[in-house]
């Protein structure tokens, strides 16, 4: 097709994906037809066509569609590069579980989930198994859905399959210092669950208090139990109040450690004596260092 240009309709047809997403493609991405006719709309020439396969070819990978436009868009056009080399893509063994734990997701086959999910943790480990597998299944989900505002059934099955997965590793024995919960409001909690589950394959026992713990329920726990160290978690900026970790570090005997972890908290500054926690290797280095 080396002078044919294809209209939107065309291009859809060809590629077996709906003219809306293509539309999405091009107003997010910039993934559009770039052959102008006078009296016509815009038409998709072959590197147009190039670039959208590759796009395509990735998002069914389950890769984030922002990243896989990236590659898209780094593909050489073929007037300057007659053989185009195709996109590198993360390591194969790794991309094809993330893509067979997303195509399960997105069937709603919860066993086949179980048995992906099962597998990376025995196999890599909890850590390696969160971020390799787990995290860009859950991204690719959660940009599915913020692209469509379809496939919540998809996102909550494989929430729950990961959950189920985590909260299977063996606990670790012993009485625990640490005290894991998401913010007031807060329903994400996977995070935490990677967090706890990593810990007890490392010997280090935890209290998991989950989603939603009022600050006041919190401020109580930590009187009860008197831990080490707290970690707050935080995914959506609308839960991430940084009185929240204010209260605990004023409580009449605060944890030595307490920690903010999430993209929810503010970027600049926290109150003083809060750490923050940006990833799941540090966070358990750091805790079961204490
Ligand atoms: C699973 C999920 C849910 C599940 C949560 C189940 C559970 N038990 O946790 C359910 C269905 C409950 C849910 C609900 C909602 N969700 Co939701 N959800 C997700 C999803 C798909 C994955 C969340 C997750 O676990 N992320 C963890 C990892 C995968 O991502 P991350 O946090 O960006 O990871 C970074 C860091 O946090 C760090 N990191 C990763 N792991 C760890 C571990 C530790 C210990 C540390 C320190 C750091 C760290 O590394 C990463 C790179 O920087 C995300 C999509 C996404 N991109 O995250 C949406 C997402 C977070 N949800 C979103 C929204 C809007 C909602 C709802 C408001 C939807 C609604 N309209 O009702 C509600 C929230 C209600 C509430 N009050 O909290 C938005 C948030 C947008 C925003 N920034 O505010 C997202 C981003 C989806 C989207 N693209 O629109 N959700």
């Amino acid at each position: 097709m080396a002078d044919e240009a294809l209209s939107a309709g065309a291009a859809a047809r060809r590629l077996g994906v709906a003219v809306t997403t293509l539309r999405t493609w091009h107003q997010r991405y910039g993934l559009g037809p770039s052959r102008h006719e006078s009296g016509h709309h815009r038409r998709y020439t072959a590197d147009d066509m190039d670039r959208l396969q590759v796009m395509q070819r990735l998002t069914a990978q389950g890769v984030a569609p922002a990243e896989a436009a990236a590659w898209a868009l780094a593909q050489p056009a073929r007037a300057s590069a007659p053989e185009p080399q195709p996109a590198p893509a993360p390591a194969p063994d790794q991309q094809s579980t993330v893509r067979g734990l997303t195509r399960a997701a997105m069937r709603l086959d919860a066993q086949a989930m179980r048995d992906i999910l099962g597998t990376a943790i025995r196999e890599r480990g909890v850590m390696a198994a969160w971020t390799d597998v787990m995290t860009p299944a859950l991204i690719a989900v959660g940009d599915r859905y913020e692209a469509t505002l379809r496939f919540v059934e998809v996102e909550h099955l494989l929430s729950r399959t990961v959950t189920e997965a985590l909260a299977a590793v063996q606990h670790a024995t012993g009485s625990p210092r640490i005290l894991l919960a998401a913010a007031d409001e807060e329903q994400h909690t996977l995070p935490l669950e990677a967090l706890a589950a990593a810990l007890a394959q490392g010997g280090v026992p935890t209290r998991l208090f989950g989603a939603r713990v009022p600050s006041q329920a919190l401020l109580d726990a930590i009187a009860r139990t008197g831990p080490a160290a707290v970690v707050l978690w935080s995914q959506r900026p609308a839960t991430g109040d940084p009185g929240q970790l204010a209260r605990v570090r004023d409580a009449p005997h605060p944890p030595l450690l307490i920690a903010a972890a999430g993209p929810g908290w503010p970027e600049g500054d926290l109150p003083t004596g809060i750490t923050r926690l940006t990833g799941l290797t540090e966070a358990v280095q750091l805790l079961a260092s204490l």
